[in-house]
């Protein structure tokens, strides 16, 4: 791989006595330790929360990777202005990471610090390299994929700009006070952690954002880092708690009596597949919205999901069904017409809840509903239905009881089912 070399002369400065231990205190260094290296990383605006889950994990191991060599941090990009999330009443812009996820967690993987600490950590909200990742502008070689990366001009004009004062400005997760002392674009076609040698060796800078990460590959992907990763990004526990409220209220489901034991520490749980029984009922995830709007082949109608989610009721000698769906009320009620006689659930968030965890904890929330149910059928090509068959899995699941999907409209009813990929601890 090649690459052009550049030398930045990295800021030593008194914060690099600052350490991080895990969970996320600051500790002094005892004198021994290499300086902190800080990895920031963004994913391009249109994505979805659940590719954004998938690109952390592919993140964190390239920083694990990279601590092979230096001392680096993983710098957790603030959560906001996603196109999904549209309650209006609220503001969905710098969310930190442990609204949503147990950052203690994250820490047990790979050093992880919130951007509000690491602008603390470093006094200011500077970013000292910038680098844009971006596709080659003229495509494969010869139709070939190939493995490569060259710093090259951007393919489209930055929405990063520099101005009289010699920062680049722009959108900085809604800092109004971050921006970067230097830009560059960087083609890209390969996995994160080719990245590491351009990081450790063409780069001497403290602190590194990658942005449009979704252009790069997982490592190993299925493999045991890759599991790993995705062990260690649990959501927190006041989001678990309040699934697990609804659970034992309406869905008379329990750890205990479904055999879905949650250890603290994820690296110590290793069910073996099939020990979960799970809560007496069926979940589904109905994706619809631009789904349904754009045709999409693999959504299933109102009656044909009824239809499907009714088959396996009775198969499975169950009355109750969870349904977590992005759908308006009006579909929802339609749903439920299509299952008369059976109880059909929703988890309706009380105002409390909704402020304070707003519309990506609801959906949280659903997906650990999901994630509990006695058999799960998802929908095709979501990745919000791909979560929450990882997280069954997690949590000791068959993968007959999880693996299953609504066939479309436009799909025969014995439609291929999703692929499988078995936990590797
Ligand atoms: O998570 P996500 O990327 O999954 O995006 P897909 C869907 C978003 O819609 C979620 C909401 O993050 C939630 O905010 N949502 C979807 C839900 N299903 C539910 C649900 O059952 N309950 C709740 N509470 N919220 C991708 C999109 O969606 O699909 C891309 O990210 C693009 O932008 C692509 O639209 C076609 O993978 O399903």
């Amino acid at each position: 791989i090649l690459f052009i070399v550049t030398i930045q002369v990295r800021s030593e400065t008194l914060e690099d006595d600052l350490l991080f231990a895990p969970g996320g205190q600051l500790n002094m260094k005892m004198g021994q330790a290499k300086p902190q290296r800080f990895l920031l990383y963004d994913v391009n605006p249109g994505e979805g929360f659940n590719l954004r889950r998938d690109v952390y994990m592919r993140i964190a191991n390239l920083v694990k990777k990279l601590q092979e060599r230096d001392n680096w941090v993983l710098v957790l990009p603030p959560w906001g202005r996603l196109y999904h999330w549209k309650s209006r009443n609220m503001q969905q812009v710098r969310i930190p990471w442990s609204t949503f996820f147990d950052v203690e967690s994250l820490n047990r993987h790979v050093p992880v610090v919130e951007f509000e600490d690491y602008m603390k950590i470093t006094g200011e909200g500077a970013i000292d390299e910038h680098v844009y990742l971006q596709s080659y502008k003229e495509g494969w070689t010869n139709g070939k994929w190939e493995e490569r990366m060259h710093e090259r001009e951007c393919n489209d004009p930055p929405t990063y700009q520099k101005n009289g004062e010699g920062k680049y400005r722009g959108w900085y997760w809604g800092y109004s006070e971050a921006y970067a002392r230097n830009f560059r674009c960087l083609s890209i076609q390969g996995s994160a952690g080719d990245l590491a040698p351009f990081l450790t060796k063409n780069i001497t800078a403290r602190s590194v954002l990658l942005s449009r990460c979704e252009e790069v590959l997982h490592d190993y992907y299925g493999q045991v880092e890759y599991w790993n990763a995705r062990r260690s990004l649990r959501f927190a526990k006041p989001l678990r708690d309040i699934g697990d409220e609804f659970r034992r209220t309406y869905l008379d489901s329990s750890d205990s009596k479904d055999k879905t034991p949650i250890l603290d520490d994820w690296r110590e749980m290793k069910p073996t597949a099939g020990s979960a029984k799970g809560g007496p009922y069926i979940a589904v995830h109905l994706r619809r919205q631009d789904f349904a709007r754009n045709n999409r082949k693999e959504v299933a109608s109102l009656p044909k999901a009824a239809t499907h989610i009714k088959k396996k009721l009775k198969e499975l000698k169950l009355k109750k069904v969870f349904v977590a769906t992005d759908a308006p009320a009006s579909e929802i009620d339609q749903l439920k017409v299509h299952l008369k006689g059976y109880e059909v659930y929703n988890y309706i968030p009380p105002r409390t809840v909704h402020d304070r965890f707003m519309d990506g904890g609801v959906a949280i929330i659903d997906q650990w509903i999901c994630a509990h149910a006695r058999y799960f059928i998802g929908t095709g090509q979501s990745t919000f239905t791909f979560r929450i068959f990882e997280e069954r899995q997690l949590l000791g699941f068959d993968t007959k009881m999880t693996y299953n999907r609504f066939c479309g409209d436009g799909e025969p009813t014995d439609c291929d089912p999703p692929s499988v990929w078995a936990v590797v601890y």
